[in-house]
């Protein structure tokens, strides 16, 4: 089980690299980097089991941020009443955003991540709309439109597989700059 000590943090070039795509059928070490990758977040989201191996609640983890440099990250995004589906749940491979809309959102509070340990303020703009394709653990092809939290969660992991951290997005001389069209998610 991956802990907060396996999290690759900013500085290691791991992070800044454009990650290889994945090969099906998946190699068994493939399969358990997939496993392992989404048991972090339903652990880290359980606060009991949170808080007894020390994690960072996540909704999403991509493989450079364990130091392995493939396209694959899992996206846990859990229903508003715990008791209801999760909103997306997914090990998605090799993903590609196929298109974007126009309309731009970003979250109301910024964006972090677990391999930032620092806060950096700002609003992070990105698509309100994307249309994602990628490949499940079991081969399966899958094109689907997400749009708000979930979309800007895998908009999130996917620059992670390109080397592409949150703050490379935020305007450095105004932060909380906000422009036309855009809407703010939570
Ligand atoms: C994990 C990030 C991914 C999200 C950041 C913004 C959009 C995707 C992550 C750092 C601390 C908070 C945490 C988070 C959360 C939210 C709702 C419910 C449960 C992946 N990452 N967080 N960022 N947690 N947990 O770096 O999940 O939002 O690349
Ligand atoms: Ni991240």
């Amino acid at each position: 089980m991956f802990l907060m000590k396996d999290i690759v943090r900013d500085g290691d070039p791991v992070l800044r690299k454009r990650a290889e795509n994945v090969q099906f059928p998946l190699s068994d070490e493939d399969k358990k980097l997939a496993e392992d990758l989404m048991e972090y977040l339903v652990v880290s989201q359980d606060p009991e089991l949170c808080e007894k191996y020390n994690l960072r609640a996540g909704v999403g983890l991509a493989a450079p941020q364990v130091g392995v440099s493939k396209m694959m990250a899992s996206v846990l995004v859990p229903a508003e009443d715990e008791n209801d589906e999760p909103v997306f749940k997914d090990v998605i491979i090799n993903p590609v955003i196929v298109s974007n809309s126009v309309q731009k959102g970003a979250l109301t509070e910024g964006e972090g991540c677990l391999s930032v340990d620092k806060d950096i303020p700002g609003y992070v703009p990105r698509s309100a709309r994307i249309t994602l394709k990628y490949t499940d653990v079991d081969g399966k092809d899958h094109k689907i439109r997400l749009k708000n939290y979930p979309a800007i969660v895998c908009q999130h992991e996917i620059d992670h597989l390109h080397g592409t951290l949150f703050y490379d997005h935020i305007d450095k001389d105004d932060p909380f700059s906000r422009t036309d069209d855009e809407i703010f998610i939570y």
